[in-house]
């Protein structure tokens, strides 16, 4: 009787020993074979990540210039309100210096972030090479805070006739598409810059007259239905539209004949508030061949029976020469004439 409560009290504590030894080792068995697990592991990475990185070169740039995550809306880079003066004279080699990230063309893409639109700016042109040297220094900088995938197409109108502003714009629509898949067009007069640079160059769900308050205007809209100067127009809504007419020779009514195409068509104009729409124009006298187009009023109104017949879908024109500079694509175009 007192050996049998000695011999199970043995047997527990042998037991017990046991079970102590047991349960050491499977700790030791499940932390050598975690240690090896991981051992094995950490080695293994390299090899999984150096044996793809031979072929990474051909994607890793594409993921880079092209990466998932869209740009932030707003744009985090907008500092607002800027100073815009005309005094200085501007050397083109310093802009290109100031914007080494804008490629031949004028082409820039966000590389941090998926551009939220691509915008094509087209810019109808003639002998104004000053005014345009202020527009690409204040403007690309402007546009690369605004996180833009943009390219700037300069319309040059050749030959000695009339000009005609609004065809160079339909034609700057038709040769940017040739280029990229642009979603996006902005029509600049070049002698407007904007005065912030929250007046974002994109599209918006309606038509967007940007140049809201011009400081020729005193700062206002000259009217309501004013449309000139700055304008955003997606892909969308000026197909909509037939583009605008190719039928004004000379200054003025084609911002007009284009605001009612909008109307016509049942859109609205999207402005932003007056202090962001703030810009300044640089004082010139009237060109040659640019004065007021007396038909203007006529043409007017007429345009919802001549949109149809006068727009993208009767558009004529030679491109001379297309000339790819650092900050900008120039394209020489022959557009014909008023009586052609
Ligand atoms: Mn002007």
């Amino acid at each position: 009787m007192k050996e049998l409560p000695g011999a199970s009290l043995q047997k527990a504590c042998r037991l017990l020993v046991c079970f102590c030894v047991l349960h050491l080792l499977a700790v030791v068995f499940y932390y050598l074979a975690g240690s090896t697990l991981s051992f094995q592991g950490s080695p293994e990475p390299p090899p999984r990540s150096l044996a793809p990185s031979r072929r990474e070169p051909a994607t890793r740039p594409a993921d880079l210039s092209k990466p998932d995550v869209d740009c932030p809306d707003p744009s985090p880079l907008l500092v607002g309100p800027l100073r815009v003066e005309f005094s200085q004279s501007i050397n083109l080699k310093n802009v290109e210096n100031d914007n080494p990230e804008v490629r031949d063309g004028g082409r820039y893409t966000p590389k941090d972030c998926k551009a939220l639109q691509k915008v094509a700016i087209i810019i109808p042109f003639r002998n104004r090479d000053e005014h345009l040297k202020y527009w690409l220094y204040y403007l690309h900088p402007i546009l690369q805070r605004q996180q833009l995938d943009y390219g700037i197409y300069v319309i040059n109108q050749g030959g000695e006739e009339t000009f005609n502003r609004a065809k160079l714009l339909n034609i700057g629509f038709t040769e940017a598409l040739k280029e990229y898949d642009y979603d996006c067009f902005v029509f600049s007069d070049v002698d407007l810059i904007p005065m912030d640079d929250r007046n974002i160059y994109k599209c918006y769900s309606q038509p967007r007259h940007l140049s809201v308050s011009m400081d020729k205007f005193g700062f206002r809209l000259p009217y309501n239905q004013y449309f000139g100067g700055v304008s955003a127009l997606s892909k969308e809504q000026f197909q909509k539209i037939n583009g605008f007419p190719n039928n004004y020779w000379g200054w003025g009514g084609e911002d007009d004949d284009i605001y009612n195409r909008l109307v016509f068509k049942g859109m609205g104009i999207s402005r932003p508030d007056a202090s962001i729409g703030k810009c300044r124009m640089i004082r010139h006298s009237r060109d040659n061949k640019n004065e007021p187009n007396p038909q203007r009023f006529n043409k007017i109104a007429h345009t919802r029976e001549t949109m149809k017949s006068d727009g993208l879908n009767t558009l004529t024109y030679t491109v001379v020469k297309t000339d790819k500079f650092r900050l900008y694509t120039k394209i020489t175009v022959d557009i014909g004439s008023p009586k052609s």
